[in-house]
């Protein structure tokens, strides 16, 4: 059979870069090829991003509650497709096959609740201070968004930023992540399939440091909305920056559960579970540091312990899998580069090696691994490690979990296991994350609500929720004098 080639979506028309080279893309669960994607260059994305700006004159005067039945087509195609979807979602990525229906079901939400803001996109209608004076904000679009997107959460990241974008009136040229190609191929025909105008969005396939690039630096890209690693956002923020463009920046984590002693511990160990090694470890709000009072210790770590040894690893495909491989090589590697510098650092409980035996020979497979007494400011403690780490630090008091929560140069999501209700609002408080959770893991924020973080993880803008539209949107203020006579504000009615 011939191996399945993902094209770039531009004007409306699915294309291949003249003589450009392609790449293979992988399943991280056994190795084999499942396509190629062409790697395209900067002439791609110049002809994308003036497909958009073109675009953008047209679509920006279709009212939005009629863009918004779009997005209700959109996402009603992204339900009917579900699980052909989520098993796609799987063989590019890895991820265990219930964690990719709830991504793609985490798309689906965004486009029905996105399609809503349609008939609100809520301005402010304030009284003007002089009379015969009326005074409104509305929102307007930007104009062409450059999303760029990871791998980890392929179509449910995508759709945090793809929908906002097109409800608001601006258009997109979409530059998704190498490793996972097909998941946007897949939902660019579903937009197309639903009636999407030529030039609306635009798909261009490739590496970060040629098509990223290029949707960066392009004059005509007026928003960038990114979500990756920290370094690359470092990057694109000083270079859009220096071009005066809006930047969302949505980057690294190294979030915490803290246990308190009066926690139900058997809870708190499902959900340190489920945020340590749920999409193994690699999620922007994977728990990979667990602050845990001293008193109750030693009955965690050994409930702990015993609930990972039960943790089945293997093919995400397979519904009996617990933990998937990672991404690829280099992720195993760099995963497996953590586990020298832990065995310095802290005492290894369980794990700590890549998995290369029988079943798992063709896959980029690391044991779910623990280390406890690790100290705080250990590297194991405050680096990102983006696989299925997990670091016990131990504290004496509820001060101490605090101190250590925020000792971290990120500030994306954060939980307490306590059944002490001073706790949850002193926690609430003073837990210095974009996202709190009490009584749950670190993972599984929804789409209504706004999700990001402070210090490291961004630059203050925020996906999901209403908060994504300050991203898309531009404020204008309107004043209609009606009084038929020059009005001057703070003069003449002072
Ligand atoms: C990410 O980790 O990059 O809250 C996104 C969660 C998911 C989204 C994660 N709903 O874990």
């Amino acid at each position: 059979m011939e191996a399945r080639i993902y094209r770039n979506f531009i004007n409306g028309e699915w294309k291949e870069p003249a003589g450009a080279d392609q790449a293979d893309v992988f399943n991280p669960a056994n190795g084999k090829v499942l396509g190629k994607v062409v790697l395209s260059g900067a002439a791609e994305v110049d002809e994308a991003v003036l497909a958009a700006k073109k675009a953008q004159k047209s679509w920006k005067n279709v009212p939005a509650p009629e863009r918004g039945e779009l997005l209700v087509k959109t996402a009603q195609e992204l339900k009917e497709k579900k699980e052909e979807l989520a098993q796609l979602l799987t063989s590019e990525n890895g991820k265990p096959i219930q964690e990719a229906r709830g991504e793609v079901q985490e798309a689906i939400d965004m486009g029905f609740y996105m399609a809503g803001e349609g008939r609100r996109l809520f301005g402010q209608t304030v009284p003007a201070e002089l009379p015969g004076k009326h005074a409104m904000s509305l929102r307007t679009p930007v104009g062409v968004a450059g999303l760029i997107t990871p791998w980890n959460f392929p179509i449910a990241i995508a759709s945090w930023k793809m929908f906002p974008a097109l409800i608001s009136g601006n258009t997109v040229v979409w530059k998704p992540a190498l490793e996972t190609p097909g998941m946007a191929d897949a939902f660019l025909h579903i937009l197309e399939d639903c009636g999407l105008p030529a030039g609306v969005v635009n798909l261009v396939q490739g590496r970060g440091d040629a098509v990223g690039d290029a949707v960066v630096s392009h004059d005509d890209t007026d928003i960038i909305s990114f979500t990756g690693s920290t370094g690359t956002g470092r990057k694109i923020a000083s270079k859009a920056s220096g071009m005066l463009k809006k930047v969302s920046l949505e980057m690294g984590g190294k979030n915490a559960i803290i246990v308190m002693d009066s926690a139900d511990i058997d809870l708190a160990v499902d959900g340190i579970l489920w945020s340590g090694f749920g999409t193994s470890g690699q999620r922007c709000t994977a728990a990979s540091r667990i602050i845990v009072h001293h008193s109750i210790k030693e009955t965690l770590e050994e409930k702990l312990l015993a609930r990972t040894k039960n943790l089945t690893v293997g093919d995400g495909a397979d519904e009996a899998s617990d933990v998937g491989p990672l991404i690829h090589e280099q992720a195993l590697e760099r995963v497996n580069e953590y586990m020298k510098v832990g065995s310095s650092e802290g005492k290894l409980l369980c794990g700590g090696s890549v998995m290369r035996q029988g079943k798992y020979s063709k896959g980029n497979y690391f044991e779910p691994t623990i280390f406890t007494d690790v100290a705080p400011d250990a590297r194991i403690a405050q680096e990102e490690i983006f696989g299925p780490v997990l670091s016990i630090i131990p504290v004496d008091s509820f001060e101490e979990a605090l101190r250590v929560n925020n000792e971290a140069d990120y500030g994306l999501s954060s939980s307490i296991f306590t059944s002490d209700v001073n706790e949850v609002f002193r926690a609430v408080n003073e837990l210095d994350t974009g996202i709190v959770y009490v009584n749950a893991g670190t993972t599984g924020a929804e789409i209504h609500l706004p999700f990001g973080g402070t210090k490291k993880t961004g630059n203050g803008y925020r996906d999901s929720g209403t908060a994504s539209l300050d991203i898309f949107t531009e404020w204008k203020s309107v004043y209609v004098d009606y009084s038929g006579k020059l009005q001057r504000a703070q003069i003449d009615n002072y």
